[in-house]
């Protein structure tokens, strides 16, 4: 096992201690947002949660080994390295691991590693769902299954209207995912606080979430819960715009065949290249909102 998976010095001593340690995917850095300004964003996310007195473990597989906790290096290449970096999901894994490939982590393989390493909180900007036309494509992220096997809380912005996200509630409640509602009744849809679809139960604090968390690790049942926060106001979109760009992107990635794991990517890309940008700057805001929420978690948690 050893050289399949390693936490960092600063992750394994966290985690033994009974330390606050916040886990990040690396997906995000290399396929969701463009250089330097993923790199700049992924070692900020890491300072909100230090500042809050947490540990950060970005994730990634390096050189086939799952690795918790990556250094300032191993994240600026990941982010320069951008697209040509692996995008390792759950059905990755063993292949990229054996052929000691390096792995950007997406939510689900982030869970993996998160969860090999002890850390119970992750933090990242939206899901993987079930896509739009999901019905034909059968395109339904496996993000959705770990969420449901493995017991890894995941903190994001509810999920991007790139997804259908009545159907990507169904399927959770039909697995048997927890979906919570920050402060909110009603499902954020990341770059706006609003989706018209409510949550199953609004939590309040990071106590509230920290209880709920060791009562579920208590009864011993799988899978995490989905905690969405919704983007701060001054930093949400207007839902017009947004949802004209989105369209917008999914019709081109129909007229290009895009499929499969590409179509995430292209997306979110395409959704930043036809905002001027904007739609990039919120990003970035409610990562570091989710990551502050995260970390506040974690430390509630620590002291149960
Ligand atoms: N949604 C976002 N930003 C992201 C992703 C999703 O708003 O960066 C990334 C995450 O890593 C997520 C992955 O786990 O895309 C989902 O890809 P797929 O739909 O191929 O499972
Ligand atoms: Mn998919």
């Amino acid at each position: 096992m050893s050289e399949l998976f390693k936490a960092s010095e600063e992750v394994k001593t966290a985690v033994a201690e009974g330390k606050p340690v916040v886990a990040l995917e690396s997906t995000i850095i290399s396929h969701g947002m463009p250089y330097p300004k993923n790199v700049e964003t992924a070692l900020e996310v890491e300072k909100i949660i230090r500042d809050k007195g947490a540990i950060p473990a970005t994730t990634a597989i390096i050189g086939g080994t799952l690795t918790a906790g990556l250094s300032a290096d191993e994240i600026e290449y990941l982010g320069k390295e951008g697209q040509k970096v692996t995008k390792v999901s759950r059905r990755d894994i063993p292949v990229i691991c054996a052929r000691k490939m390096d792995g950007a982590s997406t939510v689900a393989t982030t869970m993996v590693i998160a969860h090999m390493a002890g850390i119970r909180i992750f933090a990242t900007g939206g899901i993987g769902g079930v896509h739009r036309g999901a019905e034909k494509t059968f395109d339904i992220s496996a993000d959705l299954e770990e969420l449901a096997e493995t017991p890894v809380n995941v903190i994001c912005a509810g999920a991007k209207a790139i997804l259908d996200l009545p159907l990507t509630l169904e399927y959770l409640e039909t697995k048997g995912v927890t979906v919570l509602g920050y402060q909110t009744e009603e499902l954020p849809a990341f770059y706006t606080r609003k989706s018209g679809l409510s949550v199953d139960y609004r939590v309040e604090s990071p106590e509230e979430l920290a209880r709920l968390i060791d009562t579920k690790a208590k009864l011993g049942l799988r899978g995490g819960y989905l905690i969405t926060n919704p983007i701060p106001e001054e930093y949400s979109m207007d839902p017009a715009v947004i949802q004209k760009a989105i369209d917008q992107a999914i019709d081109e990635s129909r007229e290009k065949g895009i499929k499969g794991k590409e179509t995430t990517p292209f997306l979110l890309a395409r959704v930043a290249e036809i905002t001027g940008g904007d739609s990039l700057e919120s990003n970035i805001k409610l990562v570091y909102n989710n990551a502050a929420l995260a970390a506040e978690t974690a430390v509630e948690l620590s002291k149960l």
